[in-house]
């Protein structure tokens, strides 16, 4: 399992954090809600990137080129975030979106696999800042049995090759262990190629 614990040092991490804002600021944390039954995720999400993954009652999972809520194209990728994919990613073509959740207090995500992107051959990046999450692992069916990993802020996750399709998921936020965020809880940004390069 490629992970960088500590790869952001704290002042990497408030640079980070402060490009988050600016990217919130114009393009507004949303709450998605799960196809067919329009259930509201506990986890918040917005997006940067020429895409950004989505999810609403009718049209489901998906990606797309504006926010869903303002219509807007989302901001782009910060510089820093392509050097990390640039240094760490061993994928030879730039990520096309970035996924940014917020965990606040009870926020959780079931375990899942991320499989909406038409290119399985990139890996997925995840960057952690705030609060620990305590994240659960498989493999490539739900029976698997799973790894548990305390991601916390500065962590970086690499998910590539035979891990790229695994199960995983966040099961809860540990308040109170980081302060990062005034306002607690977390963040974590998911770099994802999502289609073929031409
Ligand atoms: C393992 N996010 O946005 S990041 C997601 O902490 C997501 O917010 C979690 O799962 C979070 O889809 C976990 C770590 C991660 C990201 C992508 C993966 C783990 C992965 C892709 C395949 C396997
Ligand atoms: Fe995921």
């Amino acid at each position: 399992m490629p992970y960088y614990p500590q790869t952001l040092n704290a002042s990497a991490q408030a640079a980070l954090l402060g490009e988050i804002r600016r990217i919130i600021a114009e393009a507004p944390l949303y709450t998605p809600t799960m196809p067919r039954s329009g259930n509201p995720m506990s986890v918040h999400m917005t997006n940067c990137g020429p895409l950004g993954w989505v999810t609403d009652k009718e049209r489901g999972y998906r990606y797309q080129a504006t926010h869903p809520v303002t219509g807007k194209p989302w901001p782009a990728i910060p510089q820093l975030l392509h050097a990390l994919w640039a240094e760490l990613a061993d994928y030879p073509h730039p990520p096309e979106a970035c996924l940014i959740n917020y965990y606040a207090g009870a926020a959780k995500m079931g375990l899942h696999q991320d499989r909406d992107e038409e290119n399985f051959t990139a890996p997925v990046l995840s960057v952690s800042l705030g609060d620990t999450g305590i994240f659960r692992v498989g493999g490539k069916t739900r029976k698997d049995p799973t790894q548990k990993f305390e991601l916390k802020s500065g962590d970086v996750f690499v998910l590539g090759g035979a891990e790229r399709l695994s199960y995983h998921g966040i099961d809860r936020i540990l308040p109170g262990t980081s302060d990062l965020l005034p306002e607690g809880g977390r963040f974590n940004l998911t770099l994802r190629r999502v289609t073929k390069p031409t």
